[in-house]
């Protein structure tokens, strides 16, 4: 298969999955090295497939004042389905007779920097998916930040899309909606440690087990 029919075909596996956002990003782009693994494998697998599911927007109606248990649950159960995605598109690929590498929806490999084994954000940036918005989130044209992902890298030829080239414009709807106050007018202002600090508190204030939110995501609509 060519290019184009391979990634036609990624592209028609991951819809029969029911995934919603898709993008290839051409990891040359990637500058960043990937997190306690072996390098070569940056090397080889020159193609990040990007992926995500849309948040209900249902559940999200739910993050008034901060996250929610059914809120926590449907982050959970969205993990498990783009994990699923991931590996059954890999077993996919090299079914084929190529090599992929299915990553994890949100796990971290470095608590001391926190950081996971690859940026989805970023791979998502190169793929033109969206771009990384005042919320430091990776805001999709249609779906604002209201979108999960995750990426399989591979050495499977195909097309590679390029980066939007856009950004918030006049929006600053999640400035005031942050309740640490971390959003700022400049993206590169972002206050990690301030957003940091708010999700630690409410994990430990409302017994969550994970760091997580959801204000800015229910704040970034964008136009769906
Ligand atoms: C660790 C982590 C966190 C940490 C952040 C620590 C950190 N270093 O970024 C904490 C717990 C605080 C966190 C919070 C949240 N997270 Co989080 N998180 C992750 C995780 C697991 C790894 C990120 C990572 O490796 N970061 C390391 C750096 C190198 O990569 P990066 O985060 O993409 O960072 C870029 C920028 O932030 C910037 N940057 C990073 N650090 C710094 C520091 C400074 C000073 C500057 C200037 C820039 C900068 O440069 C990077 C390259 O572009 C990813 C999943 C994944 N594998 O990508 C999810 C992920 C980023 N999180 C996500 C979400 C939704 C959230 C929350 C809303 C929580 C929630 N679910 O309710 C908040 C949002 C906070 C915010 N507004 O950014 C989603 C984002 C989806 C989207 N549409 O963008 C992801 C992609 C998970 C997923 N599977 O979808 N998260
Ligand atoms: S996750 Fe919460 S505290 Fe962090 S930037 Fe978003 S709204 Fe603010
Ligand atoms: S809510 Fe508006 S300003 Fe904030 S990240 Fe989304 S598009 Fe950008």
């Amino acid at each position: 298969m060519g290019i184009d029919k391979n990634t036609e075909f990624i592209e028609a596996y991951l819809k029969g999955q029911d995934v919603d956002v898709f993008g290839v990003g051409d990891m040359s782009f990637y500058d960043k090295e990937l997190v306690a693994l072996d390098n070569s494998l940056k090397e080889r697998l020159t193609f990040g497939i990007s992926f995500g599911l849309v948040l209900s927007k249902g559940i999200l109606e739910t993050l008034t004042d901060g996250p929610t248990l059914i809120y926590l649950h449907h982050y959970r159960q969205l993990n498990y389905r783009l994990d699923m995605a991931a590996y059954l598109l890999s077993r996919e690929i090299e079914r084929k007779g190529f090599v992929a590498m299915p990553f994890a929806a949100s796990q971290l490999v470095d608590w001391k920097d926190q950081r996971a084994h690859i940026s989805h954000k970023k791979v998502g940036e190169i793929a033109g998916v969206g771009w990384i918005g005042r919320n430091n989130l990776l805001v999709h044209p249609v779906f604002g930040a209201q979108v999960r992902y995750n990426t399989v890298l591979t050495d499977m030829p195909l097309d590679a899309g390029k980066p939007l080239g856009k950004d918030c414009g006049q929006c600053r709807a999640c400035i005031s909606a942050c309740p640490a106050g971390a959003i700022r007018e400049e993206k590169e202002n972002f206050d990690h440690q301030g957003c940091y600090l708010m999700l630690n508190k409410f994990k430990k204030e409302r017994n969550l087990g994970h760091h997580i939110c959801g204000i800015c995501i229910r704040a970034c609509r964008g136009e769906r």
